[in-house]
């Protein structure tokens, strides 16, 4: 099933527009853990299980399981099951490299694993971002204002990020509606100016809990035009919301407040 249907039968099925990111930090994980085979396997298999009826998405970021080594692939390469069909999952994987590079990128994310969706720094151009749209379902979401305070050395030159905004749309037209945009919950007036650009993209929406993001201006500007489309992604608050055996009871006990918070305002 293609990512946009997967998502918005998800949406409906959970009432939610929360992502948990899987951002499973080896250092940060549950002492009780410790002695397990693949202790990152068994962490994400406790918090999926705890989460999964409360999310419309997950979003594991791969530098987590890259610096893990071979703990780290086995735990990469088993999430898709783990997750199982019904949910979408985005690689969080920043990619964008030149075209032959992207194609083995994509080929990656896409054939050897079988994510629905991945992130993409727009930097480089269509290029970097063609081979991934070879894929007929899926979804890629690319960078437009991030929630990093350095966003500002680039992003807000010339309104960069409007002009990454108003190419997504024009792309969008030729594609069928397969890209979306990542834009950071700290920076609320400028998901307003991207959301009038991109009256009905997906927005991937990271920031809120630990970087401080707003909840209800993100959920005020942020939802579009016949369907709220937003991607809400909590990781740290939510999956390290105790460091103890009961790590993923207070995992889904964040996930269930998060989701609340966001639903208050659709
Ligand atoms: P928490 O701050 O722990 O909720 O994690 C945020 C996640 O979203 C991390 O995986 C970041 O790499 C990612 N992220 C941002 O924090 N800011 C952005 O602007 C973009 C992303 C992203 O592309 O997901």
């Amino acid at each position: 099933m293609n990512f946009k249907k997967k998502y918005k039968r998800t949406v409906k099925k959970n009432n939610t527009y929360l992502c948990v990111g899987l951002d499973s930090d080896l250092e940060r994980l549950p002492d009780c853990l410790k002695n397990e085979k693949n202790p990152m396997k068994k962490f994400n298999k406790e918090i999926i299980e705890a989460t999964k009826d409360l999310v419309c998405a997950y979003k594991p970021n791969s530098a987590f399981y890259e610096s893990a080594g071979k703990i780290g692939f086995k735990a990469w390469e088993s999430l898709n099951e783990q997750i199982g069909e019904d949910i979408p999952v985005i690689a969080d994987v920043k990619r964008g490299d030149i075209g032959n590079t992207a194609r083995h990128y994509a080929k990656s994310l896409f054939e050897l694993n079988c994510f629905d969706g991945a992130t993409s720094n727009p930097y480089m151009g269509w290029d970097a971002i063609e081979p991934f749209m070879k894929y007929e379902g899926k979804y890629l979401f690319v960078l437009a204002i991030t929630s990093n305070s350095s966003a500002k050395d680039f992003e807000y030159h010339h309104e960069l990020y409007k002009l990454v905004a108003e190419k997504v749309s024009s792309w969008n037209k030729r594609i069928n509606n397969r890209l979306g945009l990542v834009t950071g919950a700290t920076k609320p007036e400028e998901l307003k100016d991207i959301r009038k650009i991109c009256k009905d993209e997906i927005l991937l929406i990271p920031g809120i809990g630990t970087q401080g993001g707003e909840v209800e201006k993100t959920m005020k500007y942020g939802q579009g035009e016949t369907h709220p489309n937003m991607i809400i992604n909590v990781a740290r608050s939510i999956i390290f919301a105790s460091s103890g055996k009961d790590f993923a009871e207070k995992a889904r006990a964040k996930a269930i407040e998060y989701k609340k918070m966001f639903n208050k305002f659709i």
